[in-house]
């Protein structure tokens, strides 16, 4: 039976997530969005492509929450993003209201779909989804882990002149400033990044520069579009999330799951690496940290941690 997915907020992630998610045939796409007009013509658009590029999925636009019944997984872009100069921060009053329908549409007509939340603040933001909808922790997770690991490594790619395909990374910790590339963890053509040094075959200097235009990935791009920011790679990012999922290929990927003890973190939302298959997040992957990792994680943690008190104090049922 072919699967569906619900993209709540018809955006540009949202619009090309519908995009991806038609061009891989991986379901049916529902677009739904308060601003109906936009979900409608997006849908109508990408279907129209059907006659070049040959996919035969349905695609519908909507305003009405009845549409997203029954979704095998819900991607959620519903909110405002960040204009330039603003921080992920700034946006947590207004997507905290969004955030708040949106989960009581999906407990009303959808409860047992896997949902993953790329709206920022993302690691505060997929927490308080978790807790308005009441939906299992393991069925609710958080995008960012990929996207920063894919930037890193696009980064170290042209540094170093390496088919991408031939790094594997892992960036940890929360979305944006407070994420941690690990070192040991990254492998380039069966090198470690930290031996990689050692060897004098990347300079510190110049490590330290990726991890910065890493981390301010987000920023960087905003700034050159003026208005909104990025989707492409986002949107990538979510549609590999959804696909490990629906097809519960159990892939390894750094998502902001709920940690219940996990890293020694108790009920928060973080970014690990985690495997998802057909039950969601099966498995929170403990990996030994150094004293470095260890100590700008727990400086990540403690933003997510701040940034959730903000939350309490806008709206006390989040505690
Ligand atoms: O790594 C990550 N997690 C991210 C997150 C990377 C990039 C951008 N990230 C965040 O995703 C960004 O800061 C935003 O919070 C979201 C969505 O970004 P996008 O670029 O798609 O924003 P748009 O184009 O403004 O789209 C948002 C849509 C827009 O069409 C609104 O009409 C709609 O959300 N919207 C709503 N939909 C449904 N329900 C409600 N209440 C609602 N309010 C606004």
């Amino acid at each position: 039976m072919t699967k569906k997915i619900s993209l709540i907020g018809a955006g540009q992630i949202g619009g090309t997530l519908a995009h991806l998610i038609a061009l891989k045939e991986l379901a049916d796409v529902v677009l739904f969005d308060v601003a109906e007009g936009v979900a409608k013509g997006k849908a109508l658009d990408i279907a129209q492509s059907s006659g070049v590029s040959g996919f035969n999925i349905d695609l519908k636009g909507t305003n009405n929450y009845e549409d997203i019944k029954n979704s095998d997984v819900i991607i959620i872009t519903a909110g405002i993003p960040r204009k330039p100069g603003m921080t992920r921060d700034d946006l947590l009053g207004t997507n905290l209201k969004i955030i708040k329908q949106v989960a009581e549409g999906i407990k009303k007509n959808s409860p047992n779909a896997f949902v993953i939340c790329i709206t920022n603040p993302l690691d505060v933001i997929v927490m308080a989804l978790q807790k308005y909808s009441g939906l299992p922790t393991n069925k609710v997770v958080g995008m960012a882990g990929i996207l920063d690991t894919s930037r890193f490594k696009y980064f170290l790619s042209k540094e170093m002149k390496v088919p991408i395909k031939h790094i594997k990374s892992l960036v940890l910790g929360g979305h944006g400033d407070s994420m941690v590339p690990m070192q040991n963890h990254t492998i380039i053509n069966n090198n470690t990044l930290s031996d990689l040094i050692k060897e004098k075959k990347i300079s510190k200097d110049k490590l330290k520069f990726i991890i910065e235009r890493t981390k301010n990935g987000g920023g960087e791009i905003g700034k050159l579009l003026e208005k909104g920011s990025a989707f492409y790679a986002p949107a990538a990012s979510g549609v590999q999330m959804a696909e490990s999922y629906l097809k519960d290929k159990k892939e390894e990927l750094p998502c902001a799951a709920y940690l219940n003890g996990e890293y020694g973190v108790k009920n928060l939302y973080a970014g690990v690496p985690v495997i998802i298959g057909k039950s969601g997040v099966e498995k929170i992957i403990e990996l030994d940290l150094n004293s470095e990792e260890q100590k700008n994680f727990e400086v990540s943690i403690k933003a997510v941690r701040d940034l959730l008190a903000s939350a309490k104090k806008i709206d006390p049922k989040l505690e």
